[in-house]
């Protein structure tokens, strides 16, 4: 791939659009499978409209090695089994780090190295930064769509496996539902 010529991006109006704009994620309940706590909560969800929980638009720039690709990930407000809804989560395969700006709405970003867990609130303004070999998570704890951009190493990679066999350590839920476990975190 010859490398990317220099340009400029403008957000859309509602911060969810980039002109120039490449790929289009769309993720729904059926793509998140084993991530929530209440597994039958999950399915009744699935069957009941498999809703859109969050999408992600990407830039043009390539996932490619030495190209820094940007996305704006979408998350729409929502609770499945008391838990806020999130994306699956992923670590790097190649280790490198990874900047999150929050745009719109409220969210946190959950990080976990198989030990330690830490959570970031993010508002709009709020730089997110996650080091090397931390898996990360977000996830909408308000009522409104939670918007960040993310900007990443082309060649950082997605390991959503990683995440499905250890878990990300922590778990959002709002503070009036029932909890199971511990190491909720509440909002
Ligand atoms: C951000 C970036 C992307 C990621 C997306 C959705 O935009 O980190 O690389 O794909 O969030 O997260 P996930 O891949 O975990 O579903
Ligand atoms: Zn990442």
């Amino acid at each position: 791939t010859p490398p990317i010529q220099p340009f400029s991006i403008s957000f859309g109006a509602d911060n969810a659009t980039l002109e120039p704009q490449g790929q289009v994620l769309t993720r729904r309940m059926s793509d998140l499978e084993g991530l929530f706590a209440d597994g039958d909560a999950w399915a009744r969800a699935v069957a009941d409209g498999d809703p859109v929980v969050y999408t992600v638009v990407s830039s043009p720039v390539p996932e490619v090695p030495r190209e820094l690709p940007q996305s704006i990930t979408t998350i729409y407000p929502g609770e499945t089994g008391g838990e806020f809804w999130m994306t699956k989560g992923h670590q790097h395969p190649d280790p490198q780090g990874e900047i999150y700006l929050g745009l719109d709405g409220h969210g946190g970003l959950l990080l976990f190295d198989g030990e330690r867990a830490e959570w970031l609130e993010m508002r709009p303004g709020t730089i997110g930064y996650i080091p090397p070999s931390w898996a990360h998570r977000s996830i909408n704890v308000g009522d409104e769509p939670y918007r960040f951009l993310a900007v990443y190493p082309g060649s950082a990679g997605h390991d959503y496996g990683w995440v499905v066999a250890h878990g990300m350590g922590l778990r959002a839920r709002r503070a009036s539902a029932p909890r199971t476990g511990n190491g909720d975190t509440t909002h």
